[in-house]
């Protein structure tokens, strides 16, 4: 199956068999490839070629650089289903969700080819006569990409369409996990550049293949003007600081703690769906996952009876099978979920679901009921990101307190308040409300569309991807003032003669 997938996509058989690095599905823990890692000296030499790349890259107009990406983004019209199931089979997400996740490299595709006409700066008034001052944007140089193993495509596409039509090359080292589909993505690039033409330069794209040491190499290399990255807030905690050292920019985007406040006038059958696609879908394992809701206590009874038979309803089992819920991504996962509950059940909190659900022929497929934790108040417990589907259940009584709920955690990525009155939405998204990157009324905190900025504060890392105006991080600005007189006042009318 995967290699008719990889074949329809233009993927040499040579290039996911025979290597190091092993790679299964989580469906049932069997082997679906072999890569072969980067070595240190050929993460250098791809490096070196990405800049090469770039320089040659960033002299195309921006418009023509958004015809690649247009042809690109034709190319994933044309294999979204192989590309969908193959996330599917890489990461264990359903089918519905992996199909989802290429919709989104579409839409940021199309998104980059409109940019490519508006990358504008400002013009500015200047203080001297016969001087005028505006901004440019100049493309940066080599972009290096880390990206995750739950969302393994759409992120590497925010930020590479973007980071194309600014004029960049990219390094892209995706997760040990999922390298198959980075591979998958590479060949559908490599075809629209192929379409392309000449214009567009060898080694403008490259896929590195390796573990931790291979994104660390990225990381640490001058050369490499942006890192972006994507995973847990410890990979950020020490990726920030090693680029920050070299000067380097980077972007962010890491844990999540989402919530969601739960007010006696929602409606109940739409928050009921909210919570049930929020904190079960992907299996639990999307940074914007629901993971607290924070409900009023006059209806906590009632949200809980609905949610206890959603839940029991939720179909699980194969990803590929239509049912709802697939696996976790691997054995350590399962672990790291059980460890909580355990946790969570010493501390004297109610435990609905979180068993394993054995399916045929799966012992190594870690499938899991999602859970439901009633905490009696925000502890450490609830506090931390576990990625897998435990939503933690707390009250409150006036909304302040619920805010107040909201933000006590170390991350700030997404959350949601489900209300129908105006006052408490309003404050909600206002500047006393919610502290998070993402705030939404009346809808989940997951599922974010590309128009807007995506990313979060705190320990989520201060990152944005994705739409509004994040072309600019990359990019380089310049001032630019212009004396078209034939005088030389200087600023702040100074005199010099
Ligand atoms: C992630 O989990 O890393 O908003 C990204 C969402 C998706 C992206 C999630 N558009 O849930």
């Amino acid at each position: 199956m995967i290699h008719s997938l990889m074949e329809k996509m233009g993927v040499a058989k040579e290039q996911y068999q025979g290597g190091d690095l092993v790679v299964t599905t989580p469906i049932d823990g069997s082997e679906i490839g072999r890569l072969k890692t980067a070595s240190s000296s050929e993460v250098d030499t791809a490096i070196a070629n990405a800049e090469k790349a770039f320089l040659a890259w960033k002299s195309v107009p921006a418009p023509r650089r958004g015809e690649l990406v247009r042809l690109f983004g034709d190319q994933l019209r044309q294999h979204k289903e192989s590309l969908g199931e193959l996330v599917t089979w890489e990461c264990g997400k359903i089918l519905q969700e992996g199909l989802g996740e290429v919709q989104e490299m579409i839409d940021i595709c199309d998104l980059a080819v409109g940019q490519s006409r508006q990358l504008f700066g400002l013009t500015i008034a200047s203080e001297r006569p016969g001087h005028h001052m505006r901004e440019s944007w100049h493309p940066l140089g080599p972009i290096g990409l880390i990206t995750a193993f739950n969302f393994p495509v759409a992120p590497w596409a925010w930020n590479s369409a973007l980071a194309l039509v600014c004029g960049n090359s990219l390094l892209w080292k995706p997760s040990e996990k999922t390298p198959l589909t980075a591979l998958a993505c590479q060949a559908l690039l490599e075809r629209a550049i192929k379409q392309f033409g000449d214009e567009a330069p060898e080694y403008l794209s490259q896929v590195i293949i390796g573990e931790r040491d291979a994104g660390e190499q990225l990381v640490n290399d001058a050369r490499v003007a942006l890192i972006s990255a994507t995973g847990s807030t410890r990979m950020g905690r020490e990726v920030g600081p090693k680029v920050a050292a070299r000067f380097g920019r980077s972007i962010l985007e890491l844990g999540g703690n989402n919530a969601m406040i739960l007010a006696p006038s929602a409606d109940l059958d739409m928050a009921t769906r909210a919570i049930l696609f929020s904190a079960v879908g992907t299996a639990g394992q999307r940074c914007t996952t629901l993971r607290r809701l924070v409900v009023h206590e006059s209806i906590k009874d009632e949200i809980l009876a609905r949610l206890k038979k959603s839940y029991s309803a939720v179909t699980i089992g194969n990803p590929l099978e239509g049912n709802l819920v697939g696996p976790l991504i691997d054995h350590q996962a399962f672990d790291a979920m059980q460890s909580v509950l355990a946790k969570a059940r010493e501390q004297g909190a109610n435990v609905f679901g979180g068993n394993r659900v054995e399916i045929a022929n799966g012992d190594e497929g870690y499938y899991v009921e999602p859970a439901i934790v009633e905490m009696a108040e925000q502890n450490a417990l609830v506090k931390h990101e576990t990625f897998a589907p435990i939503l933690y259940v707390l009250t409150y009584k006036e909304l302040d307190e619920a805010i107040a709920i909201n933000n006590n955690v170390p991350q700030g990525l997404s959350s949601c308040i489900f209300t129908t009155d105006v006052r408490e939405a309003e404050t909600f998204v206002s500047a006393v409300g919610s502290d998070c990157g993402i705030a939404n009324v009346n809808i989940g905190p997951s599922g974010a569309e590309i128009g807007g900025a995506f990313g979060g504060e705190k320990e989520t890392g201060g990152g944005r991807e994705s739409g509004s105006d994040v072309w600019k991080s990359y990019m380089r600005r310049q001032t630019n003032t212009v004396n078209y007189s034939r005088e030389l006042p200087l600023a702040q009318g100074i005199k010099f003669d």
